[in-house]
């Protein structure tokens, strides 16, 4: 995911006023600070990210971000925190839970293709401003205390390692499926950071605690986990459904069964996600249903209904088009009724090529297999989650 057009605060960095002594006091007020503020859990890390460096190159020199051409815009700046902004000495890594509570089993809703799946993260208003704003507030309360400092805040808005930075401030480690997890709450919850000039005391990075399991690799619907810890994001759903603008390829449009919005497999079978914690943010809370709709229902929104009941929320950065895409893909996926080949047929005259094409795609699987998808329910894993080895003695088995 990746928001355009942010806002960022700027301030020069500055020579600070406190005493290197009273650093290490600081970094423990920040920590308190965050919690206050919402954040679950806070990190300090130096700036160094080479061998990360070595890995985002190759995946980039491997064509792995596809169309998403804001990967590889910036050069050495995503990686290199201080030429992303001068002085920068440390980043303060923040985390923020976003599974919103009440929501309507996960498992369930993959397991009616009639049903649309969002992905957890999506389902309440967007992330990007209410953690900027926390973020600022950070900054504010840090600024109170010490006098005006250098710092820049970002939540998923420029180039940054997120993930890297947050795991090397201790608040997590990056699992196979490429998301970061956190032993004690899972992997539902986003990332931002404060880049600062103080020299604050880091954290030790956190260690990884993937073992031998392979779920997350296992289950992926369009093998897009090419191997541990490398995805080729071409063939991940949450590219296909969030950031390609373009005609989805024919051979995974039935592998996306019923995800409209991005995609939680990989987490949700993910064993570390048994400690994952409700948000308790209202903004996250899910608006509209988007938990349970149906596909008929959702296809049906005119375009201002789409921009009125996704105002505030990620799912609006799509756009009408896109969103018609995926649910057309979906209604191809769904099992053959005269109510869906009816839903379908209201878009088969679509001002747009992009919706036509994928509407008639799947008017075509309705008349020539009209049993699809009436196997493919998804289904929770059966038996118990399995931890890594070195895990077995935690009380997940
Ligand atoms: C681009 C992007 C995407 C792309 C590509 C994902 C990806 N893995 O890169 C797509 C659109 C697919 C995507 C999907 C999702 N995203 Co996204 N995305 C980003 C973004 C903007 C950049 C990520 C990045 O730097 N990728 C570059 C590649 C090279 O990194 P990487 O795959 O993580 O690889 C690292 C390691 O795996 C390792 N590595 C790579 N190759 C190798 C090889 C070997 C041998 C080894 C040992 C290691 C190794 O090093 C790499 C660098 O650290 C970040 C925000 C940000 N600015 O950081 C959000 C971000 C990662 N996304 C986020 C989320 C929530 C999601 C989704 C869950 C949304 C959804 N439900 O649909 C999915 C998850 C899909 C998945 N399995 O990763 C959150 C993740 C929070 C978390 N707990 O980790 C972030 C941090 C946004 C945020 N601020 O909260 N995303
Ligand atoms: S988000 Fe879905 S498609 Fe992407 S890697 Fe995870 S399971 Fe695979
Ligand atoms: S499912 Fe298993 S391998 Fe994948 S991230 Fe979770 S613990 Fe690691």
């Amino acid at each position: 995911m990746q928001a355009g057009g942010l806002r960022v605060h700027f301030r020069p960095m500055s020579d600070t006023p406190i005493a290197r002594a009273d650093y290490a006091q600081l970094a423990a007020r920040v920590r308190l600070w965050g919690r206050e503020l919402g954040f679950q859990q806070i990190g300090i890390s130096a700036t160094s990210l080479d061998t990360d460096e070595a890995h985002l190159s190759r995946w980039l020199a491997e064509n792995r971000h596809g169309e998403m051409d804001y990967m590889q815009r910036h050069g050495t700046k995503r990686t290199r925190p201080s030429e992303l902004h001068a002085g920068t000495l440390r980043v303060i890594s923040v985390r923020m839970d976003y599974d919103p509570p009440q929501t309507r089993n996960a498992w369930e809703v993959l397991g009616d293709p009639t049903l649309a799946y969002v992905s957890r993260y999506a389902l309440g208003r967007d992330y990007h401003k209410l953690m900027r704003s926390r973020l600022q507030k950070l900054a504010d309360r840090i600024a109170a205390e010490i006098g005006p400092f250098g710092y820049r805040a970002f939540v998923d808005s420029a180039p940054v390692m997120e993930k890297a930075l947050a795991r090397n401030a201790g608040l997590g480690w990056i699992g196979k499926h490429t998301n970061l997890i956190n032993k004690g709450s899972g992997s539902w919850f986003f990332l931002g950071e404060l880049f600062t000039d103080l020299p604050l005391p880091v954290d030790a990075p956190a260690d990884e605690h993937c073992g031998t399991c392979t779920r997350c690799i296992d289950v992926c619907p369009t093998q897009a986990i090419v191997a541990p810890n490398q995805l080729d994001a071409r063939r991940c759903i949450s590219y296909l459904t969030i950031e390609l603008r373009s005609s989805i390829p024919l051979e995974l449009r039935p592998l996306l069964g019923n995800r409209i919005y991005g995609c939680d497999d990989c987490q949700l079978v993910c064993p570390w996600n048994k400690f994952a914690r409700k948000s308790v943010e209202p903004d996250f809370a899910t608006r509209h249903g988007l938990d349970e709709a149906s596909l008929i229902e959702l296809f049906a929104w005119s375009e201002d209904e789409f921009f009125k009941r996704t105002e505030g929320s990620a799912i609006r950065r799509i756009g009408y088009e896109c969103w018609l895409r995926n649910i057309a893909v979906a209604l191809g996926n769904a099992p053959h009724s005269a109510a869906i080949v009816a839903a379908l047929s209201t878009r088969s005259e679509h001002a747009s090529e992009l919706v036509r094409e994928h509407v008639q795609w799947a008017l075509a699987r309705h008349a020539t297999h009209p049993a699809i998808a009436r196997d493919q329910k998804m289904q929770p894993p059966v038996g118990n989650i399995r931890l890594p080895a070195s895990e077995s003695n935690s009380s997940c088995d």
